[in-house]
């Protein structure tokens, strides 16, 4: 069994029952919750939006693999009711927004294949290598794991999370 973090944001719809339903069907078909953070009222970040988000994070406990996890997150995705994804790093307006930040230790770069969709392929990299620049994502993983290091950074999120806010 695997630490599984996932970052979780909505800025359209109804944000916290949204939330509450991507974390309730998360832990039906990934594992059981180990800690939820309190939900965070944010500006968009990288993008112009008039709509804030609430962000949150989950630690999950999973027998699944990766790619399994992505695939479940994905579908969990698409049944709240999102219909486009971010495409680079253009962001756009979302009820639902669902990203692997850890698996563990584990680090690694992969392309997997999307089920049904002949040559399509999603990029998975762990850790989520945006995750240490974004004060939405920092801010909820600082408060339910202080201490755990970042696989890469060798930091703390505490230590990574005062970084952030001293620039
Ligand atoms: N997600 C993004 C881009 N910008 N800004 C906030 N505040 N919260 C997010 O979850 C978020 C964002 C890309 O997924
Ligand atoms: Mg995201
Ligand atoms: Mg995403």
């Amino acid at each position: 069994m695997t630490d599984l973090y996932l970052g979780l944001g909505s800025n359209l719809g109804d944000r916290e029952r949204l939330l509450h339903r991507a974390v309730e069907i998360l832990v039906e078909r990934i594992g059981g919750l180990k800690s939820l953070s309190a939900f965070y009222e944010t500006e968009p970040w990288g993008f112009c939006s008039e709509h804030p988000f609430l962000n949150a994070v989950a630690v999950l406990r999973t027998g699944k693999t990766p790619e399994e996890v992505l695939h479940i997150t994905q579908a969990v995705e698409r049944e709240l009711g999102r219909c486009s994804k971010s495409t680079g790093r253009v962001y756009a307006d979302r009820p639902i927004d669902i990203d692997l930040l850890l698996y563990g230790d584990v680090v690694m770069e992969a392309d997997f294949d999307v089920p049904g969709e002949e040559g399509r392929k999603v990029h998975l990299s762990l850790p989520h290598p945006l995750m240490h620049e974004r004060s939405f994502v920092m801010e909820p993983l600082a408060e339910v794991a202080p201490k755990v290091v970042h696989p890469v950074l060798k930091r703390t999120f505490r230590e990574l999370l005062a970084a952030l806010a001293d620039r």
